[in-house]
């Protein structure tokens, strides 16, 4: 034990991976102990970790996370003995590419003892092979030459020029997008690209996307090791320091991946939870937005999981203790009873207001749609109102409502709302319900479209999904495709026999007279089976007397 407390204080000089001295002790440690012994090696030269293994593998113990700038490679090599002088093994290169070491050497110790063989392997810029990984020519120690120091650096550089890294850098991160799925490609592209734009929408620079086709779910990594390497790779060549998956991933899989390759790692709930918290401005919308995140991070709160084959869990690197996970546990808990009450009494204060305006006999008109569709554009131009219009997911979460005079009909509350997408994390439609609940209240519903879209039935589909789920699916409704400027007139033809709507752009006044005289038809209709619901022709604007204003 002396010997390897001993290894401990050797300094290795920065431009040598090992010296014979140190080379030769691991080789007679092994060649007495019948075991592998291996060595971490910082870029100063100190030995950080002296691992010992069994015959044939080493356990590397979790590496310290603390580094910072752009993440390339570890700053740590490992330098190890393999018995009966056997090259790097497929784990040794697996732990090369998941752990980005510096680089890799295997000292072959003889069946006699003593040194033999030198097996080095490094990591590579992402045009230098397919691999990702080189394989230097094996060579006896004495032969075995280079400056650990300049090599390491220059391969660095080589690797950030390799890098599609912007110059400006984002500061949110720099992500590679990874699908897991087993439906059609072009549909799982689809997603992918809308991943894309969620992550954009959190200033998160895209790197690249990876589409994965496994014959089943790994239940700890959801991809196989194998696989996992390769993304280890890929993200260390592009400079990526964070994995974002598009399906949901269970919190031991958050886990596991993360301790695997050392990156941050979401899903795309995370990143429409993320996106809410941002954006959300009214204090129903923060109350809602902490209420999701809340319950989607209560599960997720648990002791750190004993890390992958050969990694291990050292001193150190264990979750936070029982206790203060229980203590942690219940805060979470006893906030989420806290906010929820708060809800209730804002939906309650919330509906007063809604009967008050149903007594005025003011019918509501609710703009729904996947976001991005369209839906506030076509608000502020019928009500001639400044609502936020961006070129991007989730820009309107608050609820919007103005009292809009029809022309020829009269007062109705126009309302402008949060767009949906498709599988919209349950937290969220949970957190959301005081929202979503006031199209319960709707006399008609607008559904916008975005014909532009790459495949708007898909859209249809989700948006329709949801209003079944949400108890909507009765109201009355129709569909209008939007941004007809800019597709072909026979496409928009197409798409508004296929489903019986209504196509033009919120951009034209046109379209919104057919949009008004849609309205007008529904309207009448609910006139008669709910007369009071429905006083025609009063020119008092809504509450406070004066069009355009937020009647909220
Ligand atoms: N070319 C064209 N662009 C449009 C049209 N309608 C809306 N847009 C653009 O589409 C983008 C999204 O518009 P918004 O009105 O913010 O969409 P939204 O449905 O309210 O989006 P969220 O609130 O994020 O769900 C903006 O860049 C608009 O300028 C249209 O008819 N034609
Ligand atoms: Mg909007």
């Amino acid at each position: 034990m002396g010997r390897i407390e001993h290894l401990y204080r050797r300094r290795i000089p920065p431009e040598k991976v090992v010296t014979l001295d140190v080379a030769r002790e691991c080789a007679d440690l092994t060649f007495e102990t019948r075991r592998q012994i291996g060595l971490l090696v910082n870029r100063q030269g100190q030995i950080e970790s002296v691992i010992i293994g069994n015959g044939h593998e080493l356990v590397i113990p979790n590496l310290s996370r603390t580094r910072s700038g752009l993440r390339l490679l570890r700053g740590v090599r490992l330098v190890h003995t393999h018995l009966k002088n056997q090259p790097l093994t497929q784990d040794d290169l697996t732990d090369l590419a998941l752990l980005r070491l510096d680089l890799i050497m295997a000292l072959g110790v003889g069946k006699s003892g003593g040194l033999q063989d030198v097996y080095v392997a490094h990591n590579v810029p992402s045009s230098a092979t397919d691999q990702g990984y080189k394989q230097l020519e094996p060579c006896s120690f004495e032969s075995f030459q280079m400056n650990c120091q300049e090599f390491i650096q220059s391969l660095e550089q080589d690797i950030l020029k390799g890098c599609q890294v912007s110059k400006e850098g984002t500061r949110e991160g720099r992500a590679l997008l990874v699908s897991v799925g087993t439906g059609h490609v072009s549909f799982q592209q689809e997603r992918l690209d809308e991943l894309q734009e969620l992550v954009r929408a959190q200033d998160v620079e895209v790197l690249g996307c990876v589409t994965q086709r496994p014959a089943a779910i790994h239940p700890k990594y959801v991809v196989g090791s194998g696989k996992m390497k390769d993304l280890a790779i890929q993200a260390l060549q592009s400079g990526a320091d964070m994995l974002i998956f598009d399906q949901d991933l269970t919190p031991a899989q958050v886990r596991g991946i993360s301790e695997l390759t050392d990156l941050r790692v979401l899903d795309r709930s995370q990143v429409i939870l993320d996106i809410f918290a941002k954006r959300a401005h009214s204090h129903i919308g923060n109350i809602q937005v902490e209420l999701a995140q809340l319950r989607y991070r209560l599960p997720r709160l648990a002791q750190s999981s004993t890390a992958f084959s050969r990694l291990a869990g050292g001193i150190g690197t264990r979750g936070p203790g029982e206790t203060k996970l229980e203590t942690d546990r219940r805060r979470i808990r006893e906030r989420i009873q806290h906010l929820e009450r708060d809800l209730e009494s804002i939906g309650q204060g919330r509906q007063e207001q809604r009967k008050r305006r149903v007594k005025r006999g003011m019918p509501v008109v609710s703009i729904i749609g996947y976001t991005n569709a369209g839906k506030s554009t076509l608000f502020n131009a019928l009500t001639d109102s400044q609502v936020s219009v961006k070129d991007r997911v989730f820009e309107t979460l608050d609820t919007v409502s103005r009292g809009w005079y029809l022309p020829g009909l009269g007062e109705v509350i126009l309302t402008d709302t949060v767009g949906f997408i498709r599988d919209l994390p349950k937290d969220l439609v949970a957190a959301f319900h005081t929202t979503l609940q006031e199209l319960q209240e709707a006399d008609v519903l607008v559904h916008v479209i975005d014909a532009h879209a790459q495949n708007p039935d898909q859209h249809i589909t989700a948006v329709e999904h949801i209003l079944t789920e949400l108890g909507l699916q009765d109201i009355p409704c129709f569909r209008f495709f939007n941004k007809g400027d800019l597709i072909d007139r026979e496409d928009m033809q197409r798409l508004c026999s296929r489903y019986k709507a209504i196509g033009g752009s919120a951009l034209e006044e046109a379209s919104l007279e057919v949009i008004r005289k849609e309205i007008g038809q529904l309207l009448p209709t609910l006139q008669k089976h709910n007369p009071h619901t429905w006083e025609t022709h009063t020119n008092d604007m809504v509450e406070n007397g004066t069009s355009g204003n937020n009647v909220e």
